[in-house]
């Protein structure tokens, strides 16, 4: 039974007694409220899901719901899914394994990697999912920690990075302004499609009915995309742009602004410095000088800047295809410039800051000012590529284990993640799994990558665990704290995910098999408790609480509100804690107390972005004269999620989309096999001709390409699709975050002989 659930009384079609749990949907970004009904299975061993609907209670997603949301009953069902540990033999295939089995091979495995090579020999890579997981946000630090390692890579530098950094060195931690889009009167959106994403570093569920209420108030939506996505449909107006231009686009509009005296900077008028270091930075970058490489012309150009000048209220708000970028950081950078010259930011409407009620460094300290950000403390050995946040950039994993001398990675801890399929010059990267003295993931399938492990560690469903976003929240376009109890137990032996990781962590540092998971639990929760009054800790100590829970309630009794995890579990329908509401100069973390608007390490890369212009190719050669990007859809979720029959079925998405034009002139026509090549790969992949693309770009969905040898997936195997990261190349990166170039990639396209 779990603290959230009612035993509601049998219907007339069901024989046995149903109940119904809720939880948040941990799936995506958006936080959906789910009102799962279960029932007792007919054998009598436990009870099984029978329907997940949108809980129409949720304080933030008042009902809705994505089709992915309903699947959490699939993932867990699902036969495909990894439920006992795998240990490869001696025959050089996995098997089932003891837990006890599955240690002892993971102690002989990093032991013999370090006993040999030292403990720089072993890197981690951690996926996605773990930033929607309360025991891997909590407890993957301690396995970093006790690996001892520089060797440490992420999702986050084929992704967010270049936002983090932008943001970082202006306003100090982890300090993302959010777009107000339920206030505000007009929304720039750039490279992001919540239509089929539900919106990301900007929490919120429902972002298609929070976007149309805004249109429906009278509000103005422009989207700025390579292609003419659903988002880009629903928009007042969609201005179709080269990829890698949006830095381009908005220095431009910022210098409309400078040049004719638009410039407000608000409320925030005293906590701005750098202003004219960024107005002399972008001279020169005028609508009429970026039109050709943006493809968007200057009167529309002056236009838009003097429009967003206007509004009474205004967010500009960019996501992947502004990060995943040659110009991310500076993009993302000129994203909140643009917020803050235009007295928008902080502002209700505008781009604003949430309060979240744990997990945030911009709650704790001194408020005002703190230690901001530093990055490139250090360089990857073979490439130079630099360290941010505590991590290399995953462009350069493949070459670090590739690569013979000194400091070589010979081991790899992957934590959910699947870097085979999400990360540049996967072919490379496959090659170099394949090569390694040991790895061990811990993971919920066998997939690309996992199918290279030495040893798999499985997670728990997530049915089976509990829930907190603690990243999410600090991002969210509302205030709300909401915690979600098991609906399901753990199976039998099968550790929670948490005990997984800290029992990897003591074996990491060399505690042996037998040390207890309890000890790096009672380690994380001292760190955080460390300043917590004594009578908050006495509270906490009563409950008898331990993991997560009790970590969780003692930052939320510390935290800006005041909760307790007793409050939480009162409301399984969340706590609304009010819209956003202005945040500075509290929030702000910077050594100097400031908005720092010119950081020196962003504007020691503008100079590339006035090169750029002038050189003007964006990269495109004679013999690759297209432009690559990616996209998403709504049904799919990385790379993890095509197992699941409802999901995939239908007609193909792993698609290239091609222009009609491109597709006339290449003899190309819908449904044909179509070569794509980069500097490091080709795939051949069906066309899908549509106008809803820029002449001269293509796209092909990421997360695709299932029919490896190994590959334990029978769905997605029917739907394998191909891998569009062949041909992403680790060449491309942004030089400010080392972020992967995802988008505008050079290729050439021709018809499969
Ligand atoms: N070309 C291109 N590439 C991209 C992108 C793009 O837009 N274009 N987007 C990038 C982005 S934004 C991201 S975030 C990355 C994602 O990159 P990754 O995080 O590397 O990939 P995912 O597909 O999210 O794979 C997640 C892994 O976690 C496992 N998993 C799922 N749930 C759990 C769980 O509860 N516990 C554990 N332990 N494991 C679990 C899955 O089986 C899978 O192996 O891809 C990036 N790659
Ligand atoms: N259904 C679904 N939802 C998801 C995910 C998923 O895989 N599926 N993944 C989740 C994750 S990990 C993330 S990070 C978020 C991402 O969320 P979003 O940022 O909304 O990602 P996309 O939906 O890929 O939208 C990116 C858009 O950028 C456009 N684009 C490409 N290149 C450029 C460019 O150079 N400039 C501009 N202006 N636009 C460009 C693409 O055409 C695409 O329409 O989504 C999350 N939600
Ligand atoms: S939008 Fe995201 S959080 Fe909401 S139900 Fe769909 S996958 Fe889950
Ligand atoms: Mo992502």
């Amino acid at each position: 039974m779990t603290l959230t659930s009612t035993t509601t009384p049998a219907s007339t079609t069901e024989s046995t007694a149903t109940r119904t749990a809720f939880r948040t949907c941990p799936l995506c970004e958006a936080t959906c409220g789910l009102e799962i009904t279960l029932r007792p299975k007919t054998d009598g061993r436990g009870e099984e899901v029978v329907r997940i609907r949108g809980d129409q209670a949720d304080v933030f997603s008042l009902g809705f719901i994505c089709p992915k949301g309903s699947t959490l009953k699939q993932l867990h069902d699902d036969p495909d899914r990894v439920r006992r540990p795998l240990v490869r033999g001696a025959d050089g295939q996995l098997h089932e394994a003891t837990w006890d089995e599955a240690w002892a091979a993971v102690e002989r495995g990093l032991t013999g990697v370090v006993d040999a090579h030292g403990r720089g020999a072993v890197a981690a890579y951690l996926g996605n999912p773990g930033a929607h997981n309360i025991g891997s946000m909590l407890f993957a630090r301690p396995v970093l920690k006790a690996l001892g390692t520089h060797h440490v890579y992420s999702a986050s530098t084929v992704d967010q990075r270049p936002k983090e950094i932008s943001t970082g060195l202006m306003f100090g931690g982890f300090t993302v302004p959010v777009p107000d889009v339920d206030r505000t009167d007009f929304l720039l959106l750039l490279g992001a499609n919540p239509w089929a994403s539900n919106g990301s570093l900007a929490t919120a569920p429902d972002w298609p009915g929070r976007i149309e209420r805004m249109l429906e108030r009278g509000g103005t939506l422009v989207v700025v995309d390579p292609r003419r996505s659903r988002t880009a449909e629903a928009a007042s107006q969609w201005l179709p742009i080269n990829p890698g231009t949006d830095a381009h686009l908005l220095a431009a509009m910022a210098n409309v602004l400078f040049e004719e005296g638009l410039v407000d900077l608000g409320s925030v008028a005293d906590l701005v410095a750098g202003l004219d270091e960024v107005r002399a930075a972008l001279a020169g970058l005028t609508p009429e000088a970026v039109a050709p490489v943006t493809g968007i012309d200057a009167v529309t150009i002056r236009c838009l800047a003097r429009e967003l000048a206007a509004a009474p209220t205004a967010a500009v708000y960019g996501r992947i295809g502004t990060c995943t970028q040659s110009f991310g950081t500076v993009a993302s950078w000129l994203v909140d410039v643009l917020n803050t010259v235009t007295g928008n930011l902080d502002k209700p409407g505008g781009a604003m800051f949430a309060k979240p009620a744990v997990g945030s460094a911009n709650t704790r300290g001194t408020p005002g000012s703190g230690r901001g950000l530093v990055i490139n403390r250090r360089q990857s050995r073979v490439r130079g590529l630099p360290e941010s946040l505590g991590e290399l950039p995953v462009s350069a994993l493949a070459e670090e284990i590739d690569t013979p001398g000194e400091g070589q990675i010979r081991a790899l801890v992957t934590l959910a993640g699947n870097p085979v399929s999400s990360t540049p010059n996967s072919a490379r990267l496959d090659a170099a799994l394949a090569d390694l003295d040991f790895m061990v993931s811990v993971d919920i399938y066998v997939n690309e990558t996992t199918r290279h492990a030495d040893v798999i560690l499985p997670a728990p469903s997530a049915l089976q665990k509990q829930h907190y976003d603690l990243a999410l929240l600090q991002v969210a376009l509302r205030n709300v704290a909401n915690w979600s109890e098991p609906v399901l137990p753990l199976d039998p032996d099968q550790p929670d995910e948490w005990e997984v990781l800290a029992k990897l962590a003591l074996i990491a540092q060399g505690a042996g098999t037998d040390a207890d998971p309890a000890i790096v639990d009672d380690l994380v929760y001292g760190a955080l408790a460390e300043h917590a009054p004594d009578d908050v800790r006495a509270a906490v100590d009563a409950t008898g609480r331990r993991g997560p829970a009790r970590i969780v309630d003692v930052m939320l009794r510390t935290g800006p509100y005041d909760l307790t995890l007793d409050d939480l579990l009162d409301a399984p329908h969340g706590i609304d804690l009010g819209a956003l509401e202005p945040r500075l100069p509290d929030a702000l973390r910077t050594p100097t107390g400031k908005i720092e608007l010119a950081p020196e390490p962003i504007l020691a890369d503008v100079p590339r972005l006035h090169e750029s212009v002038r050189d003007g190719t964006l990269g495109r050669t004679d013999e690759r004269p297209f432009l690559l990007v990616g996209r998403r859809h709504l049904r799919s979720n990385n790379s993890w999620m095509h197992n699941v029959e409802v999901l995939v079925k239908g007609k193909p998405r792993c698609t290239l989309q091609l222009h009609p034009d491109d597709a006339a002139r290449l003899g190309l026509a819908e449904g044909d096999p179509a070569v794509v090549a980069s500097r490091v790969g080709s795939v051949t992949v069906p066309v899908e001709v549509t106008d809803g693309i820029v002449p001269g770009v293509v796209s092909i969905p990421h997360g695709w390409g299932h029919d490896a040898p190994g590959v334990e997936l029978r769905v997605a195997r029917e739907h394998a699709g191909v891998n569009t990261n062949i041909l992403s190349d680790e060449e491309l990166f942004d030089p400010i975050s080392g972020n992967a170039v995802l988008n505008g990639i050079p290729v050439s396209v021709a018809a499969a002989s």
